[in-house]
């Protein structure tokens, strides 16, 4: 039976991980802690109100819900990060060491998501590999690959079992993202819908990777369960759906809404971070380690998220 403590719980993934996690494994297993209330609604399982930069409260936490795992989710993103760059350090840093602290200490498995934002200018763009080079030139990238090395000192040192995978730019009518460099994939559905028009703000031909939320939680599950024995890095791995930009996501929506039209209005700030990171990812070594694989293409995402949105 697993007992499981997430933090971030109020955030774009931690919202709809929770009721995944939930329906998977029951209700009252699953223990979401947040900073703040969440705004979606809990159902009847365990909320806890929990700051992960106060290591004792955490502690604390997972030992009164009897945790075996901590999915430790709360991070500022790219974009926010780089207006609080010392505050991003003590939270993403801080809430990390925490988490792995109390996974040390009271001998749980812990989940914890890098990005692709790990990646920097001078790492092959195309088809990105696993193990590459890595000079992030954003504080949130700085982090993610402290955090990385951290995970693996955790793992080698201590035996924790830390496991994570680097995210790409992810997508979702549930919870909106704040504060990343990928928002634009989820704002230019609503505005699809709301105003049948969107101004990105990141630029013409910028590719990134993308994945539809549903297959972004299968894989935090699917590696979480995967035979430890069959992985080799454990921790970081590459993962896509696919690579986009966004005059790809205007084709795709222009399906449905033949009238839609996107304009361009760039914010330097986050085009910069944008063109700083890789075009795509390769994600062969999470396909042979714990087969990870995806059910949504853009065209096939495009079409749930236009019908999902409409319906909200
Ligand atoms: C962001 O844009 O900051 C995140 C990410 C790719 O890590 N969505």
């Amino acid at each position: 039976m697993k007992k499981i403590l997430v933090t971030g719980a109020a955030g774009q993934i931690g919202s709809e991980l929770v009721q995944k996690l939930r329906k998977t494994y029951g209700e009252a297993n699953v223990l979401a802690t947040d900073i703040r209330e969440p705004e979606y609604v809990l159902g009847s399982g365990p909320f806890e109100q929990v700051d992960v930069t106060d290591a004792d409260c955490l502690h604390q936490a997972a030992k009164d819900h009897g945790a075996d795992t901590i999915m430790h989710l709360a991070a500022l993103l790219s974009a926010k990060a780089e207006v609080v760059p010392k505050f991003a350090w003590d939270l993403n840093m801080g809430g990390l060491v925490n988490a792995l602290e109390v996974a040390h200490n009271l001998d749980l498995k812990l989940f914890t998501p890098s990005s692709i934002g790990a990646f920097g200018p001078t790492t092959p763009r195309d088809s990105t590999p696993q193990d590459t080079i890595q000079r992030p030139t954003t504080m949130y990238g700085v982090n993610k690959v402290a955090g990385e090395l951290l995970c693996d000192y955790y793992y080698h040192r201590f035996g924790v079992d830390a496991r994570g995978v680097r995210f790409p730019g992810l997508i979702s009518y549930v919870t909106p993202p704040g504060g990343g460099t990928t928002d634009y994939a989820v704002e230019i559905y609503y505005e699809a819908v709301r105003n049948k028009s969107y101004t990105s703000y990141i630029g013409e031909g910028t590719k990134m990777d993308m994945m539809y939320m549903p297959d972004a939680l299968n894989a935090i599950i699917q590696l979480m369960e995967a035979d430890p024995d069959k992985l080799i890095h454990r921790n970081a791995f590459n993962i896509s759906a696919f690579s986009a930009a966004p005059e790809d996501f205007g084709s795709a929506i222009g399906k449905h809404i033949p009238d839609f039209e996107l304009s361009y209005k760039v914010d330097p700030v986050r085009q910069k971070i944008a063109d700083s990171w890789p075009n795509s990812i390769d994600s062969s070594a999470a396909q042979e380690e714990w087969g990870f694989q995806v059910r949504y293409d853009l065209d096939k995402m495009t079409e749930d998220m236009l019908d999902k949105v409409k319906k909200k």
